[in-house]
């Protein structure tokens, strides 16, 4: 193999074995969905859907597909599944094709309330196709729903989105949906953060209240890095012809195979039980958080996740990513609701549990790396404490073991 590469793998196994995983988007996937990436299934183009496919050859890649929608199917209870968009972003896409006109109305969550560039930032392609018009949370970090409703009215939009990326409270999908049915609009979830959650029977499933829900595949489901769009019978076909030859060429079978492992790994009984301590990992952070004076957004986390305004610590969320870098503890600057500053250098962190609770960690782990966060943060302009807390962080680390087999090869 390619010595350059195989260092720098060699190198991002042992970052990732050392380091905290606290990106709330981040996760660690078994081996049996690593082994479906690297596998042979890369080789084989199958343009089409299982039983129709332009290219010879397929019989076996049919199986494969089919198998990743039957799961996903049993697993969130959905009509349809298409599991070929590339990623979060095209999955999005070819929904707001497959259902509007260019120039159709959607209300979606503002980026710096939780949503997510896809569901209508200004500086997306998609912002320039259609017209967004974004909804906030109020003060008590809810969404607005009367807000949302008069906005419904007056914009009369042709689809509704609800869903995420730094949002920590539970949403109320009938009450999205009630106001999408006044107005005659579709309903659409992006569920991409929460659907290991979902599927882990630990929060409410919006594929049987909504028209349509896309989902990444790596987040909370801890499957390999792609995405799956879930709707009603009735629009079965649109989003298919959306997704190919609408928007992509050839599906990653490889990584449709990895999807369905994935997905039989979140039908066992002990997925649930991850989630939940997914869920009680994130209590106990904020419940840390929170005793040592940090300013949590929205009041409080629901999900896996939580936003933390930095704005009475003096710190930015830049300065802070780069303590934690050094620190060996890994998150996300970002930015909070209504925030004074800048992207890159925001007011926030965005911190979560779905990768350290695959490691093993529990409560008395996330009280004591609220520890080391905050000792980092106080410290952040002294290296020497940084490097003393990276030692902690990494004695720790050693104590859950990631890829053992792997680190031998
Ligand atoms: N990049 C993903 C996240 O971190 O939430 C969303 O696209």
């Amino acid at each position: 193999m390619d010595t350059q590469i195989q260092q720098l793998i060699k190198k991002e196994l042992e970052r990732q074995e050392n380091d905290l995983e606290m990106i709330p988007s981040e996760n660690f996937v078994s081996l049996d969905v690593l082994k479906a990436l690297g596998s042979v299934l890369t080789n084989k183009y199958s343009e089409g859907y299982p039983g129709a496919r332009y290219y010879g050859g397929n019989e076996i890649i049919d199986q494969v597909e089919q198998l990743a929608i039957d799961r996903a199917k049993q697993l969130f209870d959905a009509e349809h599944v298409n599991v070929q968009p590339l990623s979060g972003a095209p999955a999005n896409i070819a929904v707001y094709f497959a259902l509007l006109e260019p120039g159709d109305t959607i209300l979606g969550m503002d980026l710096g309330h939780g949503g997510h560039l896809t569901h209508g930032h200004p500086v997306t392609h998609m912002s320039k196709i259609f017209n967004f018009i974004r909804y906030k949370t109020n003060a008590e970090g809810d969404i607005d729903f009367d807000n949302l409703r008069q906005m419904a009215i007056e914009h009369k939009p042709k689809l509704i989105l609800a869903g995420f990326s730094a949002y920590s409270r539970h949403l109320d999908y009938k009450k999205f949906k009630a106001i999408a049915d006044e107005v005659g609009a579709y309903t659409m979830a992006d569920i991409a953060h929460i659907a290991g959650l979902i599927a882990g029977k630990q929060l409410e499933n919006p594929v049987p209240i909504f028209d349509v829900v896309t989902t990444t595949t790596h987040k909370t489901l801890r499957g390999p890095r792609g995405a799956m769009i879930m709707c009603k019978q009735a629009l079965a076909k649109k989003i298919d012809k959306a997704v190919f030859p609408g928007l992509q060429g050839g599906p990653h079978e490889n990584n449709i195979a990895a999807k369905a492992i994935a997905f039989a790994e979140a039908l066992q009984p002990e997925f649930q039980d991850y989630c939940k301590q997914i869920l009680l990992n994130a209590k106990a952070l904020e419940k840390k958080f929170k005793e040592k004076n940090y300013s949590i957004c929205f009041g409080t986390t629901d999900n896996h996740l939580l936003l933390i305004d930095l704005t009475n610590k003096n710190i930015t969320g830049k300065q802070a990513q780069s303590a934690l870098d050094l620190a060996g503890i890994t998150i996300n600057k970002n930015a909070i609701p209504d925030d004074p500053r800048g992207p890159m250098d925001p007011s926030g962190i965005r911190l979560g549990t779905p990768a350290l609770t695959t490691r093993g960690m529990k409560q008395p782990e996330m009280e004591y790396i609220v520890d080391l966060i905050d000792e980092a943060l106080t410290n952040h302009e002294n290296n020497d404490k940084l490097a003393e807390i990276r030692a902690k962080v990494h004695k720790l680390t050693a104590k859950f073991p990631l890829y053992p087999s792997l680190k031998q090869e």
